[in-house]
């Protein structure tokens, strides 16, 4: 059958415009869907750049102006991989030009922006998710079955940490395409709004909404070079950040997250602990997804580690790659959103996280921010 087409506009062409470009082409070799994402073109202000990019990933045509790659009628989907701060004014343009959008993590600089994009995009009336992708690596997927499942039964502690160790040098500059993250004019915040958002994201969806958080932060390099001004400039981000919570359902919080964890590239771990048992999961053994069963015979009793591998419908996505054992990794997670995505628009259904399940998030990020400047418990509201 001729698949109809998802024609793609793709704003900004780093690390997350590649890990999305990536999915669009792999999809359709995957999973038999409905509709085929075609690459239309490729946007962003340097055109060289643009023009390696859409070479490399085989954009069609160029744009150097969002503006314009919104205006362009034969574009159905922009997909926004931007800094934090352009979120917002190119989703609301997008919306109202009647574009499908997906958006990078975070949503936005803060709740007020996300909250403007929400409204736009339901207005509108138009498809639109937010790309948590970590919600789609299988063992993480198959955690969300096993808890709603009943198996824990009541929750009583969910922990996550993200650490990384990239920023320990005070040389490392802020500002610039590179290094945006950094710079909290681009950013909105630091490891709150980039790391412990992907945590709060998946907390959220694993164990229900967070009522209040209090909080710490910690800047630990105060001044670094901007790098499109030259100078040295304040530091205005959170290099690190700690907070306890109250989740809805009774259970407490406990969320680390910092770029200063020597030896840490990128370990991203949840636990999450019930009456009867027990789920962890580590970003740097994704595959895998420990689970332990209180009523498990007493001499048997122990942690489970199960490889998320099999096939026949009991691992999620794992009967559309290779066969029973062979594992798969973070470039996935993209191609199982957007394989999801695409489903979700041929049947006119939202995918989650929409930009009103990643708004709690965000909501969840301003109580942290906040609690942690007021040095107070605040509400997320
Ligand atoms: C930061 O280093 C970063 O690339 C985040 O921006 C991503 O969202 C995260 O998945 C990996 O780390």
């Amino acid at each position: 059958m001729t698949k109809k087409l998802l024609r793609i506009g793709m704003i900004g062409y780093g690390f997350m415009g590649r890990a999305h470009s990536n999915a669009y082409a792999k999809v359709n070799h995957f999973f038999d869907l409905e509709y085929r994402p075609v690459l239309t073109a490729a946007c962003a202000r340097n055109a060289e750049a643009v023009q390696a990019f859409a070479d490399t990933w085989g954009y069609a045509s160029l744009e150097t102006d969002w503006r314009k790659l919104i205006a362009r009628p034969d574009v159905d989907a922009i997909d926004i991989c931007v800094p934090n701060h352009l979120h917002r004014e190119i989703a609301v343009a997008a919306a109202a030009a009647g574009k499908a959008i997906l958006c990078e993590k975070p949503l936005a600089m803060n709740a007020q922006e996300g909250e403007e994009m929400c409204r736009a995009v339901e207005a509108a009336g138009v498809p639109n998710m937010v790309w948590y992708n970590y919600r789609r690596v299988p063992a993480v997927t198959l955690a969300k079955r096993i808890i709603d499942s009943g198996q824990l039964g009541k929750i009583f502690h969910y922990r996550a940490n993200f650490l990384q160790d990239w920023t320990i040098s005070a040389d490392v500059p802020q500002g610039g395409g590179g290094l945006w993250r950094l710079d909290v004019a681009a950013a909105g915040s630091g490891v709150t709004g980039d790391l412990l958002a992907h945590c709060i994201d998946t907390a959220i969806w694993l164990n229900g909404g967070i009522r209040d958080v209090t909080a710490m932060t910690e800047t630990f390099v105060k001044q670094r070079k901007h790098v499109e001004t030259g100078k040295l400039e304040p530091v205005g981000i959170d290099d690190a950040c700690a907070f306890l919570c109250h989740f809805q359902n009774g259970s407490l919080g406990l969320f680390e997250s910092t770029r200063y964890a020597r030896g840490h590239k990128a370990l991203y771990t949840f636990e999450i602990n019930g009456e009867h048992g027990s789920l962890r999961w580590d970003l740097h053994d994704l595959h895998r997804l420990e689970f332990f069963d209180h009523r498990d015979a007493g001499a048997l009793r122990g942690w489970r580690s199960i490889h998320v591998t099999d096939h026949g419908g009991e691992h999620p996505y794992m009967n559309h790659w290779w066969v029973p054992g062979l594992q798969i990794g973070y470039e996935h997670s993209f191609v199982h959103q957007v394989a999801d995505f695409l489903e979700g628009y041929a049947k006119g259904q939202p995918v989650a996280p929409t930009f009103r399940d990643a708004l709690e998030t965000q909501k969840v990020c301003d109580a942290v921010l906040a609690s942690a400047n007021q040095r107070r418990w605040e509400n997320v509201v």
